[in-house]
């Protein structure tokens, strides 16, 4: 097959048999395996990466003949009687629902060492990405039981997709964990494999350079996670067992769950196929724009459109000023956050055609302007949000808008790159999606009548920030608008300074004068009713030198440490029902 395929290449350097047998054996093997692991096969993987690679060559435009408008979708603001709304219907439904991660990324681009899901959301509980995923998917199962008045008692499953470079440390850090709460069950790992990369035009594939009888492999990117749910058999398991929903989301966005109850509601009331959850965006500003496509021959899709594709095609199709803000401010285009809503039925139809193969893409950094060599090896890839590509214009694809600061602060780049961002513009980096957290703690309590005081800014990593008050609450003490309200009366007062940490399912603030640092815990069989005035010197920040290497990495990557002065803690530990006032204010 690879010498039909032009591939001869490959061997030209192998010595008579009877030399280096044994690696040559592995080269099958690996052949063998890049073979199963691509719909269609290595045959398939190298034609479509002929096509691909001629297109790109010839600088065609895969939306060519399309032209984009603003398709129909909810915006939502965080507390309003629509959101309010959407969520109670979303936390109804949401014991129909499963999780699907992709974290197969290594995040190069954070420079950070270990596994993102391994990182600390935030500083102040050390709470990671995966525990804070877990425990907000259990605090949802068990909010959508009570809903329910306990008549449906399903488990909600948690699919993450691997890869080589993540997958046992993955594992491990669910094995060392219990699995932060979850049944070993309920979680399933699937393993993503790299694909072949390629040397030139004609799609020869490239060995590695340090090993010659090994092929140079690269990752496929994200849309593979929908072929690897397809054969895994687990679509048609979730059918049989009255699933309904598939949420997608990825590896560091702290705030994602915030946004989750509200859009899943919007997906159960507008019976949305699709639902894409999406920020306000500015126009051109580095991030996917939600696009409605159609062209001539009567193609129609909802889909992402990347932003330097977005600003071309509303040029070439009569807007004279491209992409460009509204009266609002903002594009018309909202920014994709990758965070993707399914219906179970249609995308099971959907799978069953495709076997979950999405439309691929190839990106080679050519040498020169000639375009017949490239700078490095490349490879086919494919991005889970290009699904829609392929759905017939009658599938219901639709998006839901919030506000950013309630739904959206992904870690994603280093401190030096952060650094550079220019001014207004999302740094996306360990520092702001940690003060991301608390400002969107201090702004929803600010919602339900908290007075929590302004934010001071701080600079750390050279990025300017606001540091709001560091309140963290656990899931299980509230998900939703709703629950926040009765979980908080009377009047509450929280400093700047202070830090206010909450992780109990059943402790109801009735008044909170805080200026401090004042941490409340209870175990869940307790109820805790609880009025305090607390002052102390509480928790600073102390800025770091993210290039002192005697610090750890989590901790380097953000710029700063928490340097515990004083704090009050309040913890119930034996079930029960308590009555506190507290006061070390005289
Ligand atoms: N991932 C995998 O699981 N496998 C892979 O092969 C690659 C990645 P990045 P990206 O949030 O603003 C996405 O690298 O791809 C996982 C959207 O495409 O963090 O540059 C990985 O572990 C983009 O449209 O992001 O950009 C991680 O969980 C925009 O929405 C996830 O895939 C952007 O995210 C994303 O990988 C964004």
């Amino acid at each position: 097959m690879l010498m039909e395929e032009q591939q001869e290449h490959l061997f030209a350097h192998w010595p008579e048999p009877g030399s280096d047998d044994e690696k040559k054996k592995c080269f099958f093997d690996q052949v063998e395996k890049l073979d199963a692991s691509y719909p269609g096969g290595l045959r398939a993987y190298i034609h479509n990466a002929r096509q691909l690679l001629a297109d790109s060559k010839a600088g065609k435009n895969p939306f060519d003949g399309f032209t984009p408008s603003v398709p129909a979708g909810e915006f939502l603001s965080y507390g309003e009687d629509d959101f309010v709304k959407f969520e109670e219907a979303g936390v109804n439904e949401a014991c129909y629902a499963v999780f699907v991660l992709v974290a197969g990324g290594l995040g190069e681009r954070l420079g950070y060492s270990g596994i993102k899901l391994a990182l600390p959301s935030e500083t102040t509980t050390g709470t990671c990405f995966l525990q804070l995923y877990i425990e907000s998917i259990l605090a949802l199962q068990e909010a959508s039981y009570r809903k329910n008045k306990g008549n449906i008692n399903l488990q909600i499953p948690l699919v993450i997709m691997t890869s080589d470079d993540t997958h046992s440390r993955t594992q491990e850090l669910l094995e060392s964990n219990a699995y932060f709460g979850m049944k070993s069950d309920q979680v399933h790992l699937l393993k993503q494999e790299k694909v072949a990369c390629l040397q030139d035009n004609d799609a020869r594939v490239a060995l590695d350079p340090s090993d010659k009888y090994k092929i140079q492999t690269k990752p496929h990117g994200h849309g593979d996670v929908h072929a690897m749910l397809y054969s895994s058999g687990l679509l048609d398991q979730w059918q049989r067992l009255g699933r309904k929903w598939v949420l997608f989301f990825q590896d560091t966005n702290g705030l994602l769950f915030k946004a989750i109850p509200a859009a899943l509601g919007v997906s159960a009331t507008k019976d949305f196929h699709v639902n894409s959850l999406a920020v306000p965006r500015k126009a051109k500003e580095a991030i996917g724009g939600i696009a409605q496509l159609t062209h001539s021959d009567g193609r129609r899709m909802v889909i992402n459109v990347e932003y330097n594709q977005l600003d071309p095609l509303l040029r070439a199709t009569g807007h004279v000023h491209g992409d460009a803000n509204n009266e609002t401010g903002y594009s018309p285009f909202p920014g994709n956050i990758n965070q993707l809503i399914l219906k179970l039925g249609p995308y099971i139809e959907e799978l069953s055609k495709t076997k979950g193969a999405i439309t691929e893409f190839v990106n080679p950094k050519y040498k020169d302007s000639s375009k017949t060599s490239f700078k490095s090896s490349t490879r086919l890839e494919c991005m889970m949000q290009d699904y829609p590509r392929t759905l017939s214009p009658s599938a219901r694809v639709g998006f839901t808008v919030m506000d950013t600061w309630l739904a959206y602060a992904p870690v994603k780049n280093n401190p030096e790159d952060a650094a550079k961002v220019p001014k207004g513009n999302p740094y996306h980096s360990g520092t702001s999606g940690e003060m991301a957290i608390y400002r969107a703690h201090s702004k929803i309590l600010r919602k339900v009548g908290v007075k929590v005081e302004d934010p001071r800014i701080g600079i750390f990593n050279g990025q300017e920030v606001e540091v709001w008050p560091r309140i963290v609450w656990s899931p299980k003490w509230a998900m939703t608008f709703s629950e926040l309200k009765q979980k908080l009366s009377g009047s509450c007062q929280i400093s700047q300074k202070s830090t206010f940490v909450i992780n109990g399912a059943n402790i109801y603030i009735e008044s909170l004068l805080l200026d401090g640092a004042l941490l409340v815990y209870s175990v869940d069989n307790s109820e805790v009713k609880l009025s305090a005035r607390v002052k102390n010197d509480g928790w600073i920040f102390e800025p770091v030198n993210y290039k002192d290497n005697s610090l750890p990495e989590e901790i380097r990557i953000r710029g700063f440490a928490i340097k515990k002065i004083d704090q009050t803690i309040l913890k119930y530990d034996q079930s029960g029902k308590y009555c506190v006032d507290f006061s070390n204010i005289n």
